[in-house]
């Protein structure tokens, strides 16, 4: 059994993050984040649920396709061994408490040793999650959502669920279904699919039709299985086109909502945005979550950003406040995030090889996210841009609006009118430069 007590230092040199306001020079400091602070009536931790993940942070040592690892952090071992999986989950709880964030997300392989067949990795995890609660407990941590790593395993080259071999989906279908009843076991508030290799590479071996019916079965099944446990987080899928696949099922948000509906899954799962997978699909942050509340499927956030001249994803802290703050629009009016979190599914550069480099990036994260809730309350808070849409639209609440969506309109009615009335439609401004400089009025 793991020591959750560890007398161990993994960040011997980094106190707790502090709020210290906009003019500290010190740059292990939060100068936005003031998790108390009220704004819109609630607390800004409670706006945020902002978690750090697993995979990223401690799990990853930077390696790239040119070359190996640059981290040799103090916590990673040359064996992937049950030893070395308990000293990154002490490095992981010490790190999240030294931020002072609430969350925390996981895929199974993130937190356990390696495991040679589906059996040891349901072993493997039984053990990590029984430590993982230990360390929840001490350290009052919580669980944003927990997810089953379908894509690194050799087996899972074609895909998890969509496989062509039905052996392989159904070692996908074990490791979900464990890593959904740990997920529930740890109290988590949700429960994540990303379909890293649920697509293809070429039409030329794939049955579309096939690896879309099983797709949809199984998650029937996920979903069936999530009530039969109690399970009362979210189902989530995180979309994202490609990479690493050249093309994947879960495209988009709007690609989802037509994949649930033909599966009969509508309201039983939503998705996890992340705004570098929106930018790959040819979408911005604020799109793919407007798409998200438009048709309910809201759930939750990993939070990075790309950049403006590759076309893969990077994954970096988003640091971006304007493309925040537009997205954060679209979100808080109807509530918020209400099951979901921010999660940082962002990674330090290559070569930023010092354990400081990690709260560095986090820090930088966390301040741009509480810097855009302040501009999005800001924005919300003067009305201004909600009443310019709403005037935008006044036709539809009265006169000839009510009557073209009445049930007793036709299309030949509404033809009609156009002569008996006179009418002859004219083209009022949209207005665009006057609502984007609101928005940057508003960021401070
Ligand atoms: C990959 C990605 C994943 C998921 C979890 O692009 O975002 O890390 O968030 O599997
Ligand atoms: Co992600």
């Amino acid at each position: 059994m793991a020591d959750t007590n560890s007398a161990i230092s993994y960040f011997p040199d980094i106190d707790t993050i502090k709020y210290e306001g906009i003019d500290s020079e010190n740059q292990l400091a939060y100068r936005y984040y003031d998790k108390d602070q009220m704004v819109l009536g609630k607390r800004m931790e409670d706006h945020l649920r902002m978690a750090v993940c697993y995979w990223h942070t401690f799990c990853s040592d930077g390696m790239d396709i040119f070359g190996s690892g640059t981290f040799n952090r103090p916590w990673h071992s040359a064996n992937n061994d049950r030893a070395a999986a308990d000293a990154k989950m002490a490095a992981a709880f010490e790190f999240f408490t030294k931020l002072d964030l609430p969350y925390y997300c996981f895929h199974d392989v993130d937190v356990t040793e390696a495991s040679d067949t589906p059996d040891e990795l349901s072993n493997n995890l039984k053990y990590a999650a029984d430590n993982l609660a230990r360390h929840q407990e001490a350290s009052g941590k919580k669980l944003l959502w927990g997810t089953a790593n379908l894509f690194s395993h050799p087996r899972y080259a074609a895909g998890g669920l969509t496989n062509p071999d039905p052996q392989v989906a159904a070692c996908a279908i074990r490791q979900i279904r464990d890593c959904l009843e740990v997920t529930h076991k740890l109290g988590g508030s949700n429960y994540v699919l990303w379909g890293g290799r649920e697509g293809y590479d070429t039409l030329l071996n794939t049955d579309l039709k096939r690896e879309q019916d099983n797709f949809g079965r199984f998650l029937s099944m996920v979903v069936d299985h999530k009530k039969k446990i109690g399970f009362e987080g979210k189902i989530l899928i995180e979309p994202k086109p490609h990479e690493p696949m050249y093309h994947q099922y879960d495209f988009d948000t709007a690609t989802i909502y037509g994949f649930l509906r033909r599966y009969d899954l509508l309201g039983e799962v939503h998705v996890n945005i992340e705004p570098n997978h929106a930018t790959l699909s040819g979408h911005s942050f604020a799109h793919e979550l407007a798409t998200a509340v438009s048709l309910d499927m809201m759930g939750s956030i990993d939070i990075n950003m790309g950049n403006y001249q590759n076309g893969w994803d990077t994954d970096q802290f988003n640091l971006d406040i304007r493309d925040i703050t537009s997205a954060l629009i679209e979100i808080l009016p109807s509530g918020g995030l209400d099951t979901g979190g921010f999660n940082f599914d962002a990674k330090v550069r290559r070569q930023s090889n010092d354990e400081a480099d990690l709260f560095y990036g986090h820090i930088g994260g966390v301040d741009a996210l509480a810097r855009a809730l302040l501009a999005a309350a800001d924005i919300i808070e003067r009305g201004k841009i909600d009443a310019m849409k709403k005037e935008r639209y006044a036709g539809w609440e009265s006169g000839l609006g009510q009557a073209m969506i009445s049930d007793d309109a036709s299309l030949a009615s509404i033809a009609d009118t156009v002569a008996s009335d006179g009418i002859n439609g004219s083209h009022s401004s949209g207005k665009q430069e006057y609502l984007e400089n609101l928005i940057n009025q508003s960021i401070k």
